[in-house]
């Protein structure tokens, strides 16, 4: 076809606008991030800081995508839904570790925004960063795995995040309420979004780094346009809400 206007979604092998518009709106919120926080007095700033240290780390991390950086070729089993696996030559797919690293550094950060204002003790805290690590490392091992046995992992992962969503709706809702009506409004409206978005991540890594299912651009839009809501979004949520509580008392 010599019709150069065909459109053509060739993301992650030529370096792609949508990546670098990512990167750009992680890159402009944190700094907007960091200048609105040190506005504010010592006490308050916690959040804000926190939340430009996710979008730094997203920044750097869809830098490295856009770049075509930060991913290795792992043999697949199946193709278009068709086993093609067995003795013969495999064919290969990008696994996109580069995500994997930004969500080492970012997911517990994101659990601190949200748990660090629902008065929970440090230890359950602690103990919840924890699942969460294990449910990310153990979804880069299973995308890196080539068997089948990337499953095994995968259900690791996903009984970590239930017992992440388990403390967060049920010690973490009891605790919050505890600490006043504006704190339980603030706390309900982030839960909701973080649980809602995170559990689509797991089907995203089913279709994609699990199952082939579907190609690494398509995978670029889904996670793309969920990283977008679960950071800056969930940043710029959060940080509004909290603006009516009074967590000074809290120690932060
Ligand atoms: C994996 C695969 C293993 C099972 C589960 C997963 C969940 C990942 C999540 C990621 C959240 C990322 C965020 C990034 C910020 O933008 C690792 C995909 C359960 C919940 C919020």
């Amino acid at each position: 076809d010599l019709n150069p206007t065909v459109a053509q979604i060739d993301i992650t092998t030529n370096g792609s606008s949508w990546l670098w518009a990512v990167f750009s709106v992680m890159a402009a919120t944190g700094l907007g991030c960091m200048v609105w926080g040190m506005k504010m007095s010592r006490g308050e700033r916690t959040f804000h800081y926190l939340s430009a240290a996710i979008l730094a780390t997203a920044s750097i991390a869809y830098f490295s995508m856009a770049s075509d950086l930060g991913a290795t070729p792992i043999r697949v089993e199946f193709l278009n839904g068709a086993f093609v696996g067995g003795d013969g030559l495999y064919p290969t797919r990008s696994i996109w570790y580069a995500r994997y690293i930004d969500w080492t550094i970012t997911t517990p950060l994101l659990l601190l925004e949200l748990l660090l204002v629902s008065g929970l003790p440090l230890s359950t805290i602690f103990v919840t960063i924890f699942f969460d690590l294990v449910m990310i490392i153990t979804g880069l091992i299973g995308a890196l795995v080539q068997s089948r046995y990337k499953w095994g992992f995968f259900t690791f992962g996903c009984v970590a995040m239930f017992y992440v969503f388990w403390v967060i709706w049920v010690p973490g809702l009891k605790s919050a309420s505890h600490l006043g009506a504006e704190f339980k409004k603030s706390y309900l409206t982030s839960a909701a979004i973080l649980c809602g978005l995170w559990f689509l991540y797991p089907i995203a890594w089913g279709l994609a780094d699990g199952s082939n299912q579907i190609s690494p651009d398509g995978e670029m839009v889904f996670y793309g346009v969920l990283d977008l809501l679960a950071k800056p979004v969930f940043a710029m949520v959060h940080l509004f809400s909290l603006r009516k509580c009074d967590y000074s008392s809290l120690h932060l």
